[in-house]
């Protein structure tokens, strides 16, 4: 899909404040992809669509969570956590897309997993490091990700872990599953 069509798609589905984030995921996929050695055509429409379910009711979220058979332990946690396989599902079936890959990437931004895809963690971490990311440790990680994907990817995990421990919010296993699993490929 071209680009266009992709953010004229995508722009419906979202307010002014997460479109501006979107193109700042896009710019920021597109580079880090060229970096990393990715496919950077996946990587734009990946980061293009990936908040894509950002905005759907709860209600909307929870059944397609639970007729499509994803992980309902999904709903026990913060409902922060549905918007990313929710998307891949609707980005499926409302804007055709079927790359596995590109779904995936939708799929995983928000918790990770283990065994990443590099498409995945460039999505992953174009996220969490867009220009209009502004938090505490923002910087490192962009700093870092000038050099080793994985490195800045553990580091935004971490923070990410911190980040929701200090307001004693629950942590969603994959998230832990996931750093746990980019530390022991680091000690290989
Ligand atoms: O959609 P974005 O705001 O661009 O970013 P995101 O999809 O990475 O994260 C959305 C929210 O999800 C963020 O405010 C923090 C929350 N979140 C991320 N990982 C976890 C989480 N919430 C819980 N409870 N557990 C997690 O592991
Ligand atoms: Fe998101
Ligand atoms: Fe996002």
């Amino acid at each position: 899909m071209e680009r266009e069509k992709a953010l004229q798609l995508v722009k419906k589905q979202l307010t002014e404040h997460r479109y501006q984030h979107t193109l700042g995921v896009m710019e920021t996929a597109i580079s880090l992809a060229g970096r990393f050695g990715a496919d950077v055509k996946k990587a734009e429409i990946a980061a293009i669509f990936h908040d894509y379910a950002k905005f759907r009711p709860k209600n909307e979220m929870k059944e397609i969570i639970i007729n499509q058979g994803f992980p309902e332990d999904l709903l026990t946690f913060n409902s922060e956590l549905w918007h990313a396989p929710v998307g891949a599902y609707l980005v499926e079936k409302e804007a055709g897309i079927t790359d596995h890959e590109i779904l995936d990437a939708i799929r995983y931004h928000t918790s990770g997993r283990p065994n990443m895809t590099l498409l995945e963690k460039v999505i992953y971490l174009a996220d969490y490091i867009e220009p209009g990311r502004h938090f505490p440790g923002v910087e490192e990680v962009r700093e870092m990700a000038r050099e080793n994907l994985d490195l800045a990817l553990i580091k935004a995990v971490q923070n990410t872990i911190f980040f929701l421990m200090k307001k004693n919010q629950t942590v969603y296993p994959e998230t832990f599953f996931t750093y746990n699993d980019l530390i022991t490929k680091l000690e290989d």
